[in-house]
């Protein structure tokens, strides 16, 4: 075997070829996001879209690991290969909940047909979901027919991140609080299939009543062939209704795809071309600053000679400044 190690390029075309150490070294140059991300994504971007990426989101402690499980299991009495992105804004050595997740996720991480990754917070803003969303494609791309993406919580990052995914489950439980809580967190616009876990507990059938209310109201006001959000019951720690929720998965994918692209994705997408550019200017000018023209206008606002009001001003509408911090001097085959 050489000993150089391979390029980008060289990985991308082993990846899609199915070369799984391939898959597992893009993941990290895309978590770490690596200069190289947007190139490689462009490449990927094009060989998804088979992946059934079904969303898991709830508050913490819901069941979201364990419905997670739950679904791999009968994804896997399916004959589906699986991809599973846990998305953890901590550190991934700091929480009990991941060590958790890991001792539940045991008999999976054994199986070849499964491939477990959880990502987690580096730098930037919006870092996060953009990450994952990558993971997701990789997944895809690498030709798994499942990926399944747990989150941690109900925050931006996390609705964010839930805009890669095509079929959104929302997990709650009786003690996740009234439905008002529900409609605040924003989670009645994203959901496509409503989970109410720990069926076991008290409340659990009202919760799943009320839902159900909330959702009739908002059909009142749709097109009469919109998406029906479904409302199930389960108990995930003993695996009961949890291939009911898979199912429920399948029928919003068919739905999806008879009835093409709606809004929200095709607005989506759009916001997404603009937060790579935002997250591309930025590195950009970064690696560019210190070498490039930008270092006059930030030596003069670090020795007070400019504000730096005026200093970004500057570096803004000097147009050709701009370009040189704009290029792109470690793109590696100029194919753009
Ligand atoms: N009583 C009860 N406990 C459950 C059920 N499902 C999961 N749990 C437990 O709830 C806790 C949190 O589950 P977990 O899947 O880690 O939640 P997550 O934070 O949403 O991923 C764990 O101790 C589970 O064993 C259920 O249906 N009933
Ligand atoms: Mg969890």
């Amino acid at each position: 075997m050489s000993k150089r190690s391979r390029t980008p390029e060289e990985l991308t075309s082993a990846m899609l070829g199915g070369d799984r150490i391939a898959l597992a070294r893009l993941i990290t140059l895309v978590e770490n996001r690596s200069s190289d991300t947007a190139s490689i994504m462009s490449r990927v971007y094009s060989e998804c879209g088979s992946a059934h990426a079904i969303g898991i989101t709830g508050p913490p402690g819901a069941g979201k690991s364990t419905i997670t499980s739950c679904l791999i299991g009968h994804l896997r009495e399916d004959e589906a290969s699986v991809g599973v992105v846990a998305i953890d804004p901590s550190s991934p050595f700091s929480g009990g909940s991941v060590l958790g997740d890991r001792i539940r996720m045991q008999k999976h991480f054994l199986d070849p047909d499964v491939f477990i990754r959880s990502v987690s917070t580096r730098g930037s803003h919006g870092g996060l979901a953009r990450c994952g969303r990558d993971v997701v494609r990789l997944f895809d791309a690498y030709g798994k027919s499942a990926v399944v993406i747990e989150t941690v919580g109900v925050g931006q990052t996390e609705l964010d991140v839930m805009e890669v995914a095509e079929t959104v489950v929302v997990v709650l439980v009786p003690e996740s609080g009234d439905t008002v809580q529900v409609m605040k967190a924003g989670l009645l616009e994203i959901a496509d299939v409503f989970v109410v876990n720990k069926a076991d507990r008290d409340g659990a059938v009202r919760m799943k009543t009320e839902l159900e209310m909330m959702l009739s109201l908002k059909a009142a006001e749709q097109a009469k062939d919109a998406w029906k959000v479904p409302v199930l019951l389960t108990q995930a720690s003993q695996g009961e209704g949890t291939r009911e929720v898979l199912e429920a998965c399948r029928r919003h994918r068919d739905y999806t795809q008879s009835h093409g692209r709606d809004q929200r994705q095709a607005q989506a997408l759009r916001a997404e071309t603009l937060e790579i550019c935002e997250e591309e200017i930025m590195r950009r000018l970064r690696t560019n600053a210190e070498a490039s023209s930008l270092n006059d206008v930030l030596d003069s606002v670090g020795s007070g000679t400019l504000d730096p009001y005026q200093g970004a001003l500057e570096i803004l509408e000097d147009s050709e400044r701009l370009s040189t911090a704009l290029g792109a001097p470690n793109r590696r085959n100029g194919n753009g």
